[in-house]
This record gives structure tokens, sequence and C-alpha cells, in this order.
């Protein structure tokens, strides 16, 4: 596309006819799943720790090379059982930018999240200002490894054990990814993955916690099914945070896949690169090469003073061709309620955190997207870098108020 007038916003049609997603969900070898389906149809075994979850949990323990690999429904069930199972009270430290199911986990179990800002260059959570806000009452720090990228672990381990607090990771965008060359799920006390069809590994639904410690192990799974260790055996408190079987078989499936899965993300990852190098204010943020990285997500930070719009105006631009790009974790969770309305004070101590959520664009990525496609987003980016005045205009024509 080079013609201005070309654009949807300006009147033209939009470049897709169906709406491009952010992430559509990945399908892994069909025809293991369609065979694990029936096989799990016969043998009437639909949920309950049955064949499939212990056998998917098996595998992933190995992928990872870590000793267990509790399954559970989702992954914001999974932060559930593991803040309960390590009985953490008063206060835990937290980035706000990131997912709000975190910060939720916390409060629904009555615990104050406290909210750390982030690094400048990693956008993970910040040591420093998270020392800062240890307290007596702080019993945990729970870290994201944002987009897959690992946090500086070496150093908020140092932390915790000073402190003598529980260091656990929110690892929902990592499957797949390296810390020094070590696969994320055995660090900390425990690791937290999310399964949503969205992520690079998925079970439609699901989530696990993973964990090198045997005794925190066998109590999540006791409390992942009400706190069972017999037929009429109740040891503890419990919930059903338990993975089904049909979910448990689209792991199976995607695990098989999940090398080519990778792959196509890293091709996918080289093509925005390689088309966005000089694109004067859209920066792509880049993925450390001495790592593995599973490639999941296309992140651009959109400088306005280079570029001419803001992040919201290219947003709007794109949604208009059917390129649904999203603000991930804008405003951040400490502008969502309840937290803005009970932490307002807070607001002036996230500046990285407020930046870069005002800055922050995913485009549509992982496997169901093709060259063509990065080729065509790519070129609209283009079109607007050249026009942003026109664009601009014609923004406030058409929406009054950008
Ligand atoms: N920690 C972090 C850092 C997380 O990112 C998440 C989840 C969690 C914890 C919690 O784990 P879970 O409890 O969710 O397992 C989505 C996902 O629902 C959520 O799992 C994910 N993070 C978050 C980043 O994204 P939404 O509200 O943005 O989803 P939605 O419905 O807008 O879907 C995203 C895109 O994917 C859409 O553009 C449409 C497309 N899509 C989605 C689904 C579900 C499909 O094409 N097909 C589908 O089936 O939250």
């Amino acid at each position: 596309m080079n013609d201005l007038t070309s654009l949807a916003i300006m009147g033209g049609n939009p470049a897709f006819s169906k709406k491009l997603h952010v992430n559509l969900p990945n399908i892994g070898n069909r025809d293991t799943f369609t065979n694990l389906v029936n096989s799990m149809l016969d043998s009437h075994s639909f949920t309950n720790n049955g064949l499939l979850v212990q056998e998917l949990s098996k595998k992933i323990s190995e992928y990872l090379q870590v000793k267990h690999c509790v399954l559970t429904n989702n992954g914001t069930s999974a932060m559930l059982l593991l803040i309960k199972a390590l009985e953490l009270s008063g206060e835990v430290i937290l980035p706000s930018f990131t997912f709000i199911s975190t910060a939720h986990t916390l409060l629904w179990q009555g615990i104050r999240p406290v909210f750390s800002d982030i690094e400048q260059n990693s956008w993970n959570i910040n040591g420093d200002h998270c020392e800062s806000l240890i307290t007596k009452n702080t019993t945990a720090i729970i870290a994201t490894h944002l987009w897959g990228r690992s946090c500086d672990i070496t150093r908020l381990k140092d932390i915790a054990e000073r402190h003598k607090i529980h260091l656990i990771f929110d690892a929902a965008h990592a499957f797949g990814c390296t810390f020094k060359g070590g696969m994320i799920g055995h660090f900390g006390r425990a690791e937290v993955f999310s399964f949503h069809a969205t992520k690079v590994f998925h079970t439609f639904e699901g989530g696990a916690i993973t964990t090198n410690d045997s005794v925190l192990a066998e109590k999540l799974e006791q409390m992942r099914n009400f706190g069972f260790t017999g037929y009429d055996q109740v040891s503890r408190v419990g919930t059903n945070a338990k993975m089904t079987e049909v979910c448990a078989g689209m792991g199976l499936a995607n695990i098989e896949s999940i090398e080519q899965l990778i792959l196509a993300n890293k091709m996918v990852y080289k093509q925005y690169q390689n088309r966005l190098k000089n694109f004067k204010g859209i920066k792509l943020i880049e993925y450390n090469p001495s790592e593995s990285n599973n490639y999941h997500y296309i992140v651009l930070e959109i400088d306005e003073e280079q570029v001419g719009l803001s992040r919201d105006e290219i947003l709007q631009i794109l949604h208009n061709e059917n390129i649904i790009a999203r603000r991930y974790f804008y405003p951040g969770t400490h502008k969502m309620e309840p937290y803005n309305s009970l932490y307002p004070q807070i607001n002036s101590t996230l500046p990285v955190t407020n930046f870069i959520a005002s800055r922050v664009l995913l485009l549509p990525a992982g496997s169901g997207i093709s060259e063509a496609e990065i080729i065509k987003i790519c070129s609209i980016l283009d079109l607007i870098l050249k026009n942003p005045e026109k664009l601009r205009q014609q923004l406030k024509l058409k929406y009054k108020v950008v």
C-alpha cells in the first residue's frame, strides 16, 4: 500500500476483510488431538486427574526440566492455589505492568498488592524499587517474566533471601524461555504458567504451577482437588482447580508441536524485525539471542514525538484496517479498579510503568499469520509514518477527539 487514500480511515476499504487478532490460538498436531479425544470418550474418563492430565504433567516436567508440574484449569487459579499453599499474607510486591489477574489473586485472598515500577529496558520488575517497598508485612515478591523475557532472577533471589520472603514467578508468557540457559519453570519457590488459548503452548484454558519442591507440589495437588487425600478423606482446605482431560488432550497435541510453533513465532518475529528496522519512532522489542525465547509477542514501543502520532492514534488507524492491535498492559493494574480507588497515591511512584503503558502496542503474531499479511501490516505502518499530520486531521474529523 502506498496511497494514503487507500487507508480505511481515509475512506478506503479495510486492508483485511477478516479481523487479524494478536494471538490466534495455535493448533498443534490435529490427529493427535482427535485421537486422544476419541480415546477419552471411549474411556469415559473426563476429569479428576485422568491419564491425559498425568501424561501431560510428565511431559511438561520433562520439557521444562523441573520435578513437578501441577496442572490446573487456568493460570489464575494456579496462582490462587500457590498463594494459599505458601500461606502468604499481609503485603506482596508485584509489578503493576502485568495482567490484572495477578493483583486480583492477592486481593481475593485478603492480601494487599503493592505495586513496583519496572525497569526501563526490560519492562520487568525493578529490583531497587521492589526492595524499597519491603516492610515487616511483606511476605513475597511475585515477578512476571513479561513477554517471556526473564526477570533479573539473580537480583530478585538475593533480595528475597536477605529479607526472608518468598519469591515466585508469573511465567504466563515464558513457556520455552530460559534464564542463563536454564528453562524457566524451576526458579524461585515456584513458577506459574498460563495455558490460555492465546499462549504459545495452550490447553484451551489451563495453567500450571511448576516447582522442584516435592512437599509443596503434593500440597498443591491436594488443594486443587478440594483437599482430598483419599476417597472419604480431606486433609486440608482446597478448591476445584482441576484440568479436564479434553484440555490435557489439546496440551499433548501442542507439546508435540512446541518446537515448530516456536520456530514459526521466530520466523514471524524476524519478518517484522526486517521490515520495521528503519521505522523511526517505532521500535520492536528485542529478545536476548543468547537465551531461548518463544517469540510469541510482537511488541512495539511508539515514540509519539518521532512519529507525529500517538500510540492510540495508530491503534485507531490499525483497527480501521481490521488489524486488532492491542495495548497490553495499558493502563497498568494500578489504574484499574479496585486498585485505582484503593491506592490513588501510588500513581506518582510508577513513572516507568506509566510511560511504557502509554507507548506499547502489540501486533498480530503467532503461527496463524502469513508473511503476506506481515508485509501488508508493515506497509500500512510505513504509510502512517509518512503522513502523520494528514492522518491526525482525519482522526479528529472522524472521531472529534482522539
Ligand atoms: N499472568 C499473565 C502475565 C497473563 O498474561 C495472564 C493471562 C495471566 C497471568 C492469567 O492466566 P489465565 O488465567 O488467563 O490462564 C487475554 C487472555 O484471556 C489472558 O489469558 C492473557 N493473559 C491476556 C494477556 O490476554 P484478553 O481479554 O485480552 O483476551 P481476548 O479475548 O481479547 O483475546 C485476545 C485475542 O486473541 C483477541 O484478539 C482474539 C484472539 N482469540 C482469543 C480467544 C480466547 C482468538 O482468536 N480465539 C480465542 O479462542 O485476555
